[in-house]
């Protein structure tokens, strides 16, 4: 595109120098003068050591566990309902469905974790036992399993084939266990389900290598059998028998529901929490998709939403469109979240072709979109550099290495925070990214972009209150030469791990809902204008 050839030089292209009035360039010139003086200041303050190195801010509490920061690093998960549900067309199986239904014929685990990992997903997660209580695997407490099916002959082990499979492929491997049970009969008794519960869990956590995610909701029928699950027990369990997963539920304790199953979380979304807030079958739906900025845990938000109408398949469903997926990536992973995406095989055993294909559009999606950062070779300033402008370690340039732990940091005790960017070149572009390295803490409350327009003057684009490991903001497309990233608020100085602008042309605009942006567009699709006055500018 002629559009993204790059200039070597910084000078504002002779065919627009001679169509701008003279007071708007020299605007811009005050502007590139006063952001090199606030650049070469920061220098003039550095360390004359050359030894000694700033150290990194300090993290603001609470942060990520190790298997958080994983779980999180990972982005998207694939869900996989799977069972006799899938042979009976049902979603909430009863219970009693015979057990000799089961029996995919062409059961492939390698095609699920294929089809996953060629996908983009770091990890599969296997409704190992649904609500309907039959065991993907034999076990030892019930007969209700896969060991009184035809499958294999009554020797298979679904959760073993996935497991080895996950394990070949180098992903990660979840499990689903349903806490209610249909088939169960001692569900309802209190102590001995908890027992029996705990010890599906333990066979389930001992059996099959390394797990990632233990995944668990409070979802029951309305009229069904009172019980009290033993939660704080089971929890202890699961992180003693494997410290490496994260732990699922409406509240956590590590990862928590978005709130809704359509994988959309709210456009304000912290990964604090409270979780004596939150009841795992009784949540405030607000709550658990917003988060809460003074939370004092660490429970980000995972978007759990099947990619057909069921999360079980049924012959008469078909997949929803790449694009409905990309608009669920935007209000998912671009909102601070994990996206679980359900994929069910069918009854062959196999993940479907229509569902791969679809998968297929969507990865090709997001690589044609988010390859290509149009900011990568901007030159970049900031309004201070933590350390000075010479501290490569909290240099504003470290915004475009991939790299959760390289981050530009401001100068304390600053209430100023803005990133300055010089594309080079005049770029159109509809997508920001941004990303804070929440190894830190998630830090920033509100933001805003701006762009210098023809006229020379700053214009906001879009604003949004919270980051996180990843915020995606989408607006109508524009085009300019120079950008400014401003923090408006933030719980302590904001750090910057990645900062991104695209260009997305497969995204309908009125898809767009996001709730927080007070940036409104017309049919024109003309921009909120905002100029700033003289003593605004010199501020800079
Ligand atoms: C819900 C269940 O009732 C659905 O069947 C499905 O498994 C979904 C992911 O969670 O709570």
């Amino acid at each position: 595109m002629e559009e993204k050839k790059k200039q070597t030089t910084t000078t504002i292209p002779r065919t627009r120098q001679t169509q701008k009035p003279a007071k708007h360039m020299s605007q811009i010139t005050l502007l590139i003068l006063l952001s090199l003086l606030s650049s070469s200041s920061s220098a003039s303050s550095s360390s004359s050591s050359n030894t000694l190195v700033k150290p990194p801010p300090l993290l603001i509490l609470p942060i990520p566990s190790a298997s958080q920061l994983q779980w999180q690093l990972g982005h998207m998960a694939l869900f996989l309902h799977f069972g006799p549900n899938t042979f009976t067309d049902s979603e909430w199986g009863t219970g009693h469905a015979d057990p000799h239904l089961f029996n995919p014929s062409n059961f492939d685990a390698t095609q699920w974790v294929r089809v996953a990992k060629e996908s983009g997903f770091s990890r599969v997660i296997l409704t190992a036992k649904h609500h309907d209580g039959f065991c993907l695997w034999p076990s030892e407490y019930t007969n209700y399993s896969v060991r009184s099916s035809p499958w294999r002959n009554g020797s298979g082990d679904v959760v073993a084939e996935l497991a080895e499979a996950a394990r070949d492929a180098g992903i990660g491997f979840g499990l689903y266990l349903s806490p209610w049970d249909r088939h169960e009969v001692s569900y309802g008794k209190t102590l001995e389900y908890n027992e029996f519960y705990i010890g599906q869990m333990t066979e389930l956590l001992t059996r099959y290598g390394d797990i990632k995610e233990v995944w668990l909701d409070g979802a029951k029928g309305e009229g069904e059998k009172n019980m009290e699950y033993f939660f704080d027990s089971w929890f202890s369990l699961i992180h003693q028998l494997q410290p490496g997963a994260v732990i699922f539920s409406d509240a956590g304790p590590d990862t928590r529901w978005i709130g809704d199953e359509a994988g959309v979380a709210g456009s304000t979304c912290w990964s604090l929490f409270n979780r004596s807030a939150a009841k795992i079958g009784d949540t405030d739906p607000q709550y658990s998709r917003e988060g809460d900025r003074h939370g004092v845990e660490w429970v980000p938000a995972e978007c759990d939403v099947s990619i057909r109408p069921g999360w079980f398949w049924h012959a008469s469903e078909v997949p929803k469109s790449a694009r409905t997926l990309l608009d669920i990536y935007y209000k998912s992973i671009g909102r601070n979240c994990l996206l679980l995406l359900n994929v069910p095989p069918n009854s062959s055993g196999l993940i479907s072709a229509e569902d791969i294909q679809v998968l297929q559009e969507f990865s090709e999606l997001r690589r044609s979109i988010f390859s290509d950062n149009l900011a990568i070779n901007a030159l970049v300033s900031a309004s201070s550099t933590r350390g000075g402008i010479s501290n490569s370690r909290f240099n504003p340039k470290n915004v475009f290495k991939e790299c959760i732990y390289t981050y530009w940091a401001p100068k304390e005790n600053q209430t100023h925070w803005v990133l300055y960017l010089n594309l080079q070149q005049i770029l159109s572009f509809n997508v920001l990214q941004v990303q804070e390295p929440i190894h830190m803490g998630q830090r920033i409350i509100e933001f805003h972009l701006e762009i210098l327009n023809e006229d020379g003057q700053w214009k906001k684009v879009t604003n949004g209150s919270t980051v996180g490991y990843q915020r995606l903001l989408q607006f109508p497309t524009i085009k300019s030469q120079y950008l400014r990233f401003v923090v408006n608020k933030s719980r302590a100085d904001p750090l910057i791990s990645y900062f991104g602008i695209y260009m997305d042309h497969f995204s309908i605009l009125s898809n767009i809902s996001d709730t927080s942006s007070r940036t409104y567009f017309n049919g024109t699709q003309v921009l909120q204008q905002i100029t700033y006055n003289h003593s605004q500018i010199v501020s800079l």
